[in-house]
């Protein structure tokens, strides 16, 4: 069987709960526990040998009569005419105990010598729970919530009061175990209807979830039943447990209210579905579309400066490096690949702005309504929160992501060298063989001089092969590279695209559903513990 947790252990259960649920419960909630937690904390403090037992009830019970009695003392003057009791009153059996009276606010004490069996026992008189003066209740409702244990003294003429039961004994049903109900001025009682009248008393507890709680009858006048009264004090006392059950049974309350403030439901995390959605809105709004498109023209463009026939390819220095104008050429030719965050400038992507913010938004909402699902709602605002917690920097994280992707651009172009001297080879030929053909057009035209020698090659001169070869060479080297070009471009632009989505990835994670994460596990932490001390 399972050890039965001690109070110390599900004090600190419920401590670690409210750590944990703070801020997403109801603050009414909140506050309550917060108050047992500080009343548990303050009544531990003190000596558990020591029992505080409370009279409580309504004007005229007989409450001061009855603490006359059990204590032997004239103390408390029962009121003949009101307002009686107007602050509560202690006496003290055995040793004094003025420190915890000054934590109980309770000024007027008495100390009870001789009354061995009651040793350790401090009772209390208090103000009428119905009082006129709100003063007394506001000292009985104060009291009720510190002392160990309740003697509610309740008359023939009201024992069924809705004020006392709705207001304190249904309430209170946690602390059952630890209450009397004395139903004085039983000797006002015909015989015969007093039996009756006990068992209506009791039908109405038991009703209320006061099963536990012992009932007795008594007459401070003629002395009936005090014995029995007596004895319910000095079984408690002897016991010593009455304080640990009264924290017990606060502890138990505090968890019951605690409970549906976490909700039953399991939160199983962010879908992924949704994170996929999220990461793709993101992309989209930090540009990836662009970049990638970008990597695909500049492979192209310099693909096409390096390996082209070089006079096109000399006009077309003139254009602009797209990657350039996003400011990410620099970082994307770098040779080392770990690219140090510190030292990389904002790119020009365009930020997300208008439409794409308002689709980043409405995708994070979503993410965060669909995880939170069934949650109470203090845990779904909180997970909203956090999936927003970082949403005011999401752009800057966002860059940051990209201008450190390494596009590679700077790898796979090892073949344009070689294929560009060759071009120069190719137009170099194409020139010599052109300026061959001219010098012998010229030589023999205009100044009527024998041409120069033309080697055969085949039924063609050397230089006509030259010139016309060269031509169809740099053609065909040119059509040829710019296939290698476009294949190197669309490689490199899908490289680009997964790893930049690949980064956004890496922000969503850490910055959306990380928080999302933290917040789901807090409230387990939250719900483990209240498990523990329930
Ligand atoms: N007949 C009868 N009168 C009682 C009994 N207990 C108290 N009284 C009277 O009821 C009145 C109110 O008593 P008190 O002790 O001041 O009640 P409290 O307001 O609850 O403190 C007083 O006049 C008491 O004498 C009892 O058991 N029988
Ligand atoms: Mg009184």
């Amino acid at each position: 069987m399972k050890k039965r947790s001690t109070l110390p252990d599900r004090l600190a259960a419920l401590r670690t709960a409210m750590d944990a649920a703070r801020g997403r419960i109801d603050p009414d909630v909140e506050e309550r526990i917060d108050a047992i937690l500080t009343r548990v904390d303050g009544r531990l403090a003190f000596s558990g040998d020591v029992t505080i037992v409370a009279l409580a009830g309504a004007t005229g019970s007989g409450k001061s009569s009855l603490f006359n009695a059990v204590s032997g003392t004239k103390l408390a003057e029962p009121g003949v005419r009101r307002p009686t009791t107007a602050a509560a009153m202690a006496a003290v059996f055995g040793e004094e105990q003025s420190d915890l009276l000054d934590w109980l606010d309770v000024p007027r004490r008495h100390l009870v010598t001789g009354a061995e069996d009651l040793s350790g026992l401090i009772l209390l008189d208090l103000p009428d729970h119905d009082s006129t003066q709100q003063s007394h209740r506001e000292i009985v409702d104060r009291l009720v919530e510190l002392v160990d244990q309740f003697v509610w003294v309740v008359d023939p003429q009201k024992y069924a009061d809705a004020a006392l039961h709705d207001r304190y004994l249904r309430p209170l049903a946690a602390h059952a175990d630890v209450m009397v109900i004395a139903l004085n001025q039983i000797d006002r009682v015909a015989e015969e209807h007093r039996a009756g009248m006990i068992a209506d008393l009791r039908r109405l507890l038991d009703a209320e979830g006061l099963a536990d709680a012992r009932l007795v009858t008594v007459s401070a006048v003629t002395g009936d039943g005090l014995a029995d009264l007596r004895t319910e004090l000095v079984t408690l006392i002897k016991g010593k447990q009455t304080a640990a059950k009264r924290l017990a049974g606060d502890v138990t309350s505090a968890a019951e209210a605690l409970a549906p403030q976490l909700g039953d439901a399991d939160a199983d995390g962010v879908p992924k579905k949704r994170a996929a959605h999220l990461n793709h809105t993101l992309a989209v709004a930090a540009g990836v579309p662009v970049v990638v498109e970008a990597v695909k023209k500049s492979w192209r463009h310099r693909g096409g400066i390096a390996t082209g026939w070089p006079v096109v390819a000399w006009l077309a220095r003139f254009r602009p490096d797209p990657l350039r104008a996003l400011h990410l050429d620099v970082i994307s030719t770098k040779k080392n690949k770990a690219i140090e965050p510190g030292r990389v400038n904002r790119t020009s992507v365009p930020v997300a702005q208008g439409v794409a913010k308002a689709r980043v938004d409405s995708a994070v909402r979503a993410l965060a309504t669909e995880t939170s699902e069934g949650l109470p709602r203090g845990w779904q605002d909180a997970v909203l929160a956090a999936a927003r917690s970082e949403e005011t920097l999401l752009p800057d994280h966002l860059d940051r992501a990209i201008a450190t992707t390494d596009l590679a651009t700077d790898r796979g172009n090892g073949w344009w060298t070689p294929l560009r001297v060759l071009q120069w080879l190719v137009l170099l030929a194409t020139l010599v063989g052109a300026g061959w053909l001219l010098v012998n057009f010229l030589l023999v035209s205009y100044f009527a001089l024998p041409s120069l020698p033309v080697p055969k090659v085949g039924n063609l001169g050397l230089p006509t092969v030259l010139a016309l070869g060269g031509v169809g060479a740099g053609i065909l080297v040119a059509l040829l590279s710019r296939v290698g070009v476009e294949v190197g471009a669309r490689s490199h632009a899908a490289r680009a695209d997964r790893e930049l989505t690949r980064a956004i990835g890496t922000v969503t994670s850490t910055y959306v559903i990380g928080p999302v994460d933290s917040e789901l596990a807090r409230r387990d932490r939250a719900r483990e513990a209240l498990k523990q001390l329930r």
